[in-house]
């Protein structure tokens, strides 16, 4: 008997479905539903790791499944190839940026056609082909148009190691999410996109999309919409005022002190002559502290959203020194004393904040630290003893003049009602969500489509002038001005502008990646289209995406940008919809063997390369499958891989088997139940978990299935049947048996998906005489073999029955098997 030897057949199978272009997805297909399966493009690190099998190669099972149930399944891939590390990379092993790249992909690319998956390799795109970001480019020129462009002044994060600017959401507890070196706030002249425009859309519609919860509270979290109140105190013998953010207005009466952030325009101004020095003091010292290190303990939800990194609960020590002014309180006109403190953020709200340390907690800690009044202004029935800490809640008003006893909700609105009558408050939402600061003072990515002009200003290229192309440069390294390595570039650097026809620069700015991967969904559709970022009836045929599988890391920024990027089109009248996954999933992680998430900066990756090699793809895919539920992951157990290659080898071994003459004649029914029934419960069973991602019941659901299978003389629908459950999961070895063994003529991977027999699978039931202190009530259907507890509950249900037991105490069950039961009363 031939021994399974998957080096022989995988590499022999992935050619022939390659040359036979059986995973091309054409635009449309007579009688079959178009399926956009997407899954995240990779970043070109360099190789694959076991996480990136966990991704590509166990989604694969889906998307043949679907195509196996009548789709016409497209599974694109690409990659995500401009950026730091790639950049860092080529700076460490002195080469270009470019170079490292594209050997990577040339890699990266046998690596995952060593899968056996149904990538459409017709339709991959690569972030750095200048017929790709042309269109990244092109996009911005859109959005330049539109307004959702512009360049601001601003505090940015500055990673010194890396020498360039970090969007929030690469900031990781203060430090560079890449290179862990402490950030630091710097003011720089920043190309911003303006996607707080959408800040109200993207909350709302995450409604209409199927996507995990967690990732939809993320970023809630993350765009962070807070509605409350503006309210205005005022500053005696002066006619300006200090407005506060409030989303309390029913606390107003407990205000015992009020706090601008460091940042605050008013506070020098306010500052009286004996603490001017002590202030000044404390500005310095609060400069140089970042926001999350202010925030943090403070402010969760700034550290919450970031969903996947663990946060420290670190509750800073509250620091703040008092200014020696007061403001008035405008509802009692009460005087209370002015502080400047850092847990007040400078560009949230206004800046300042009304402290209510009776409900407020940062506030409590703030006033007991430096001795300020605690005042209660709601209460609820629940004990509470305000000395030890702030009651949170909404409640009564308390002590609160005409506002006394009324509900914290309605206070809210009166109270706002009342002062907004003197022009001394009105309604307010605010967001925590920031501009998208999209240029990098870097190398490798793509150039911004911008030329600055001495007379003009700034004024964007051309879109006849698209590609901008990113020019070679000997010298790529970040200069430590801050300014783009492009700025080196001098040829390139030298344009005319578009305006006045005079002498002008380039911007030499590049986009941060997540530009690039902000609308490559849509490029799939029509890749190579040299007139369009993408047809629109191309688009049409698979957009929005039906399915988009990828990490939860990617919850807040990549998710968040390409929904922003959707919607920015779709109002630009580009797209047909506004949200462009329809049904999101994350999967799971994949932890490595000392239990922590599998990553190359750890060094606890595991190399699938070495894997394939001595068991073969169809083993290292299902094993993968078989971890655990998909969208939890697991850890990595070595021990585990064997016992999946041991069962393709006794598939392998069953299959041979039927080579042989009459070796089946000695196999007699000695199975535990019908052969057939369990096949159709299997045909069912694994079909509903590859639809809920639950591969690894599915394969477990294969396993019991063979167990049987070998107690029996196939009969050859059984042997078909089997292999074509098979194929989705380990579908060369699939392939193999169904074209060389069964001497099929055409692929196993171009049959439909079993049906299962209804009839088959049924569990049997049985009539049952149910009666209330033995008097026939009614005949009831369940199922055999079930005990007393359960038959009991059957009988309780029944409508018949419940008549009989309104107000009556049941005493006991008597129950006879199969035949009656009877409720003693
Ligand atoms: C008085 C008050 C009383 C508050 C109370 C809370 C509870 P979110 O939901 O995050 O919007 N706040 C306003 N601006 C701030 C800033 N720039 N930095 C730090 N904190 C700021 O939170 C709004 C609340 O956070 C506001 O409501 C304000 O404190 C504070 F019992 O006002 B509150
Ligand atoms: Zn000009």
């Amino acid at each position: 008997m031939a021994k399974y030897d998957p080096s022989k057949i995988e590499k022999h199978w992935q050619r022939y479905w390659e040359v036979k272009k059986f995973y091309v997805a054409p635009d449309k297909v007579r009688n079959k539903d178009n399926f956009y399966f997407l899954v995240e493009l990779p970043y070109t690190s360099g190789n694959l790791h076991i996480g990136h099998w966990y991704t590509f190669s166990v989604s694969d099972i889906a998307a043949r499944y679907w195509r196996m149930n009548g789709k016409n399944v497209m599974y694109p891939i690409g990659f995500d190839a401009f950026g730091l590390p790639a950049e860092n990379a080529a700076i460490k092993n002195n080469l270009q940026p470019e170079d490292w790249t594209r050997k990577n992909i040339a890699y990266m690319t046998k690596q995952l056609k060593s899968m056996g998956t149904v990538f459409d390799w017709s339709r991959v795109v690569s972030t750095i082909d200048s017929d790709y970001y042309k269109w990244t480019q092109w996009i911005f020129l859109q959005f330049y148009k539109k307004g959702l462009v512009y360049r601001a002044k601003t505090l940015v994060n500055w990673c010194p190691k890396d020498k360039t600017v970090l969007a929030n959401e690469q900031v990781v507890d203060g430090c560079c999410d890449r290179c862990g070196t402490q950030v630091i706030q710097k003011e720089m002249a920043q190309w911003m996109y303006k996607i707080t425009d959408y800040a109200d859309k993207l909350v709302d519609d995450l409604e209409k999309v199927d996507w995990p919860e967690v990732t939809k509270t993320a970023q809630c979290n993350w765009i962070g919409r807070s509605r409350g109140a503006e309210i205005h105190f005022l500053l005696p013998n002066s006619t300006e005022t200090i407005k506060v953010f409030t989303t309390r207005a029913d606390t107003l009466y407990g205000a015992t002190y009020l706090v601008l952030a460091p940042e605050h325009p008013l506070v020098t101004e306010l500052t009286k002559d004996q603490q001017l020095d002590l202030v000044g003091k404390y500005l310095e010292k609060a400069k140089k502290k970042s926001e999350l290190e202010r925030t943090i303990g403070k402010d969760p939800t700034l550290a919450e959203s970031k969903v996947g990194i663990p946060t420290v609960e670190r509750v800073g020590e509250k620091t703040g020194v008092f200014t020696g002014a007061y403001a008035v309180n405008p509802i009692n006109n009460e005087k209370i004393p002015i502080w400047v403190a850092d847990y007040v953020i400078g560009w949230y709200g206004t800046g300042a904040v009304m402290a209510v340390p009776a409900h407020d907690e940062r506030d409590f800690e703030f006033a007991k630290k430096f001795k300020l009044p605690v005042r209660v202004a709601v209460k609820s029935k629940k004990e509470w003893d305000f000395s030890k800490q702030a009651f949170v809640d909404d409640g009564t008003l308390v002590d609160s003049g005409e506002f006394t006893s009324y509900t914290s909700a309605n206070a809210r609105e009166e109270i706002v009602e009342k002062l907004a009558q003197k022009k001394l408050a009105h309604r307010k939402i605010n967001y925590k969500l920031h501009d998208w600061v999209l240029s990098r003072q870097r190398y490798w990515g793509t150039p911004i489509p911008i030329i600055n002009c001495p007379k003009c200003g700034y004024k964007p290229v051309p879109e006849k002038d698209l590609p901008v192309k990113l020019p070679k440069l000997e010298d790529y390294k970040p200069n430590a001005d801050g300014r783009s390595p492009l700025a080196k570039a001098k040829e390139w650097l030298k344009v005319k502008c578009p305006n006045c026809g005079g002498e002008a620069e380039r911007e030499t700015d590049t986009m941060d990646t997540f530009v690039d991967s902000s609308w490559y969904f849509l490029r799939y559709t029509d890749p190579k289209n040299k007139k369009v970022f993408a047809d629109p009836t191309k688009m049409k045929s698979w957009l929005p995406v039906d399915l988009y599988i990828g990490g939860a890391e990617h919850n807040t920024m990549h998710l968040l940008y390409s929904r922003f990027f959707t919607k920015a089109l779709y109002d630009l009248g580009f797209l047909d919809f506004d949200e462009a996954f329809t049904v999101r999933r994350n999967r799971g992680d994949i932890l490595g063997p000392d239990g922590y998430k599998m990553s190359k900066s750890r060094g606890n990756v595991v190399d699938p390369d070495d894997l394939v090699a001595k068991y073969g793809a169809d083993t290292v895919r299902m094993y993968l499958a078989f971890m655990g539920p998909y969208e939890q992951g697991g850890p990595w157990n070595p021990g585990g891989i064997v016992g999946v290659y041991r069962f393709l080898n006794r598939v392998w071994a069953l299959y041979q088997k039927l080579n042989i003459k009459n070796q089946n004649d000695k196999l007699k029914i000695k199975g535990s139940g019908n052969i057939n029934q369990v096949l159709h419960r299997t045909v069912k069973k694994v079909g509903e978990d590859i639809e809920n991602l639950r591969f690894n019941t599915g394969v477990s659901e294969m396993m019991k299935l063979l167990n049987e299978l070998e107690n029996y003389k196939l009969p050859a629908s059984v042997q078909k049947i089997f292999l074509q459950l098979l194929a989705p999961f380990a579908p060369h070895l699939a392939e193999e048996i169904w074209m060389r063994v069964l001497k099929n003529k055409q692929s196993v991977h171009l049959e439909t998906w079993p049906k299962y027999d209804v009839k088959l699978i049924v569990e049997k039931t049985t009539k049952l005489v149910a009666q209330v202190n033995g008097k026939t009530r009614d005949v009831i259907e369940v199922p055999v073999g079930l005990d007393e507890t359960k038959v009991s509950e059957f009988a309780l249900a029944s409508e018949k029955i419940k008549k009989h037991l309104i107000g009556k105490e049941v005493k006991k069950f008597i129950y006879v098997k199969n035949r009656l039961i009877n409720i003693v009363i």
